[in-house]
Formats: C-alpha cells, structure tokens, sequence
C-alpha cells in the first residue's frame, strides 16, 4: 500500500521546513558551503565539496533521512562540519527493510546499473523488484553481465530479453581481464551519477576499482576522515571518475530487495510488458489464474508474453499492500 501523507503531517513539514530555511538566513552566506554526501557512517555524514575536500560532518537534528549522493548546504560550528539543510533531490533509489521501513540506497542518479554474473546465480525476481524501484522515477538503467569470463553452457542469461522487450534497457558485457570491455563500461559513465547495485559476490566492488585507477587513494582519505581503519562495501559510498568525468556509487550487495513501500500502480510501471494483456483481460477483475478470457493467459500460449515475468508480476502484487 502507498502511505499518503495525511494533510496534518504534510502541514508539519512544510512548518518544519520553513523554520529550516529561516535558520538558515540568519546565517552569513559566506559562513554556507555546499557539498556532496559520499557516503553515510554511523550518525555522520562524509561530505565532498566542490574541491574534493571530505568533511565528516554532523547533522542538525529534524532533517529528513539524508544519504549517498545527495547535495547538502552545511556549516561549521566551533570548527565542525554540520549538515543544514538537504537540496531537494532530484530522484532516489530506496527499498523496504525490516519493518517495512522505506530504506534509502542513493540519491540523485543519473542511471543505475543492475550488475549480474554466472556466479552467483542471476535472481530474475530480484531484477523484477528492482525494476520496479527504478521505475519509480524513471531512472536510466542497464545491466551488466560481469564475469563474462566465466560463462559457459550452463549459463542461463536468456530472461535477459523479456527485459529487452519490456524495457529500454542497456547490456553490456564485462569480465575483470578484458581491457576492451572496461573502456565500453567507462564510457557509458562519463559525465554522469551511477551506481552499482546487485547481490553480493557478482563483481560491483571489482569494476568500480577497474573504472577509477586510483580509487585506493579515495578509500584511503575517506578512512582517513570517517577514522574507520578498513573501508568496505559495508556502505553505499560515491567516488569520484579521474578528472571529474562523473561520480560511480558502490553499494553493498543485496540478497533480497522488497518494494512493498511503492504503490499497486508502481507494480505495475515495473510490469508494462503484463499489464499490456492485463488491460485485455474479458473480465476487470481477473486474476489470470486459469479464469476465463484472460488475455495474460492467451498472451503466454503464444509466446507473446513470458510466463516467468507474469508469475513474478502475480506473486509482487499478491505480497503488496
Ligand atoms: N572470474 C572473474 N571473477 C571476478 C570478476 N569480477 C570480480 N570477480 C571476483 O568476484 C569476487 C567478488 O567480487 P566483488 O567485487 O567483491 O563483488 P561485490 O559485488 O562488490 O560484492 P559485495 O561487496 O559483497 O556486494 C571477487 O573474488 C572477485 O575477484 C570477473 O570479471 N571475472
Ligand atoms: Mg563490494
Ligand atoms: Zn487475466
């Protein structure tokens, strides 16, 4: 089910927000610094600004959630870094963790990369949840198929095309030794926000060491500032392509990805290639279980529809709201 904000608690945050913005007039613009969140430790956020300097910063008391690759203005007080206000975001990227909590991943994505491999396994149900999640505000994405050298005839890639059908989507083919197939990944992350986002063991941390040469060096001064001796794909952190040519967000694998904070009609968005028979059905309220004229059904006899993604549409909807 979507939680609607009721029309109290919306009055409450704009109040909230007002109070926000007239602290931070009163304060000398000069003493106001915009940056970037890279990533998120404990109550601290780690803070780029424009020349690259990482701050770990603070964060004044009733902001919203706030985390990897959202824009902030901060301030210091007696020389620490405090977080002021978030800048609204342009997109997000966020899941459902126990509890039912909305968890936010990132913010501000120009594309999200769905990395997969021969190993460990594809789940196709948990590129479905993502793809609904990515749909949600319409965010460019891809997937990639890394390991591509340890592909072999028991490899199964073939629920890649119902994606192909559904969606405009990009694949791109890497594996660790092949210099050819780092440059086209590269390529496509010029000038943009990316992230890799996947389950755990299929290479994410990997091809973000290849697409930036000295992402040691970042790591190491991110460690420096957080005081964290060891910096692993524990959190969602952005760093920064050589010479500005983008940002690339490296999140922790994932073993599940539930969406159930999105809306019926954002299933839906996430199944445009069922709903096109849905709409078809004889009756409006069929379930597509074997009842009569439904159009899914048909759809999957001819082979116009692929009976694993409606299965997957089904069994979303049926653990929804
Ligand atoms: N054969 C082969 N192995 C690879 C390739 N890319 C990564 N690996 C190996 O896969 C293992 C997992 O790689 P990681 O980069 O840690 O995977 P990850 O997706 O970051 O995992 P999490 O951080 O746990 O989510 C490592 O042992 C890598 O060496 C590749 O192209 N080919
Ligand atoms: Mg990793
Ligand atoms: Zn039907």
């Amino acid at each position: 089910m979507a939680r609607r904000l009721t029309k109290k608690q919306h009055e409450r945050i704009s109040n909230k927000k007002v109070e926000q913005i007239d602290a931070l007039k009163s304060l000398d613009p000069d003493s106001l610094f915009k940056g970037r969140v890279i990533a998120q430790h404990g109550p601290h956020l780690m803070v780029e600004n424009a020349e690259h300097q990482i701050y770990k910063a603070n964060i004044r008391q009733n902001l919203e959630k706030i985390v990897c690759g959202d824009y902030v203005y901060f301030t210091f007080e007696n020389d620490i870094p405090v977080v002021l206000q978030l800048i609204a975001r342009a997109n997000e990227l966020a899941r459902v963790s126990y509890g039912q909590h909305k968890k936010l991943i990132a913010a501000n994505l120009d594309q999200i990369f769905i990395v997969i491999a021969p190993k460990p396994e594809p789940s196709p149900s948990l590129i479905d949840r993502y793809l609904i999640a990515i749909r949600e505000f319409n965010i460019p994405m891809g997937i990639i198929v890394n390991k591509a050298d340890m592909i072999d005839e028991a490899s199964d890639f073939s629920f890649i095309e119902e994606y192909q059908k559904a969606f405009d989507i990009k694949i791109i083919l890497t594996a660790q030794n092949n210099a050819e197939s780092l440059k086209l990944l590269h390529d496509e992350l010029v000038g943009k926000t990316s992230i890799f986002v996947g389950q755990s063991g299929v290479g994410k941390s990997s091809l973000t060491n290849k697409m930036i040469p000295e992402l040691s060096l970042q790591t190491q001064r991110i460690s420096a500032t957080t005081g964290l001796g060891n910096h692993t794909t524990s959190a969602t952190t952005l760093y920064y392509l050589n010479d500005n040519a983008g940002a690339l967000i490296d999140s922790p694998g994932v073993r599940s990805f539930n969406v159930d904070h999105l809306s019926i009609e954002s299933i839906h968005n996430g199944f445009p290639d069922v709903t096109e028979y849905t709409k078809q059905c004889k009756f409006s309220n069929c379930n597509h279980l074997q009842d009569p004229g439904c159009a899914v059904e048909d759809a999957i006899e001819n082979n116009l529809l692929s009976a694993r993604r409606a299965e997957s549409y089904l069994q979303i909807l049926k653990t929804s709201g």
